[in-house]
């Protein structure tokens, strides 16, 4: 899979893929992230973005000229199967939508900055808009670090069998059950008996009621949508 990240502020999403899981990701050659910075598109000798908005609303936005180039230049090379804005007026990101995402070869994530883009960018390009949730961030950048890693790590070989994606919260529905390492008993805190018991059957029932219990208290919601 190839991720390409168009924003004015990069600086605020290298690290992330530069560690960790999404790092490993790039090194084997499952997913290449490539950022795009803006204000290399932007007009005239010093590469203006940005402007004032028509109609006296407050705050910056940003024009359809530099976004337009840059699209326009990966749109040149490659075919994409998703060009997604990254906005809080967006559909909210779930685990299904990562999975969806997961599934295509190519995607643009465009991030909106100041008081966002000309609405045509998103009329003329854009296929999707999400929002990571229900608050406002000061860019799209982070919000779109948060998408990229939800969708690097359903790639399949990104994740080992001990990490799989497979017994995450939310890839069933449900909740993740608690967990616990050694030692075993730690000051009169003692892990659940089950779990040292050995027996494979038992400890995936105890595994479910748990996830079930956890859903049904702390996400009601979820839990109304199971069965
Ligand atoms: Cl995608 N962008 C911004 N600026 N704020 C957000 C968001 C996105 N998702 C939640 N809040």
């Amino acid at each position: 899979m190839r991720i390409d990240i168009i924003s004015c502020v990069l600086d605020l999403m290298r690290s992330p893929f530069e560690a960790s899981i999404t790092k490993r990701a790039q090194e084997k050659g499952l997913v290449e992230v490539h950022l795009h910075d803006l204000r290399e598109f932007g007009k005239g000798n010093y590469r203006q973005i940005d402007d004032y908005q028509f109609g006296n609303g407050a705050g910056m936005v940003l024009m359809i000229e530099p976004i337009d180039k840059c699209i326009s230049q990966l749109q040149a090379e490659r075919k994409y199967d998703a060009v997604i804005y990254m906005t809080p007026d967006g559909e909210t990101l779930n685990q299904s939508m990562a999975n969806h995402y997961s599934s295509f070869e190519n995607i643009i994530i465009l991030c909106g900055h100041y008081k966002g883009v000309d609405q045509r960018v998103r009329d003329k390009f854009i296929t999707h808009e999400v929002s990571i949730g229900d608050f406002v961030l000061s860019g799209g950048e982070l919000a779109a670090v948060v998408l990229a890693d939800a969708i690097i790590r359903l790639l399949p070989g990104v994740l080992s069998d001990e990490t799989s994606a497979l017994t995450d919260s939310f890839q069933d529905g449900l909740l993740a059950p608690p967990v616990y390492t050694r030692p075993a008993d730690y000051e009169g805190m003692k892990v659940p008996d089950i779990l040292l018991s050995g027996h494979e059957r038992k400890i995936e029932e105890w595994r479910m009621e748990q996830a079930l219990e956890r859903t049904k208290t702390r996400r009601p919601d979820l839990f109304k949508h199971l069965k």
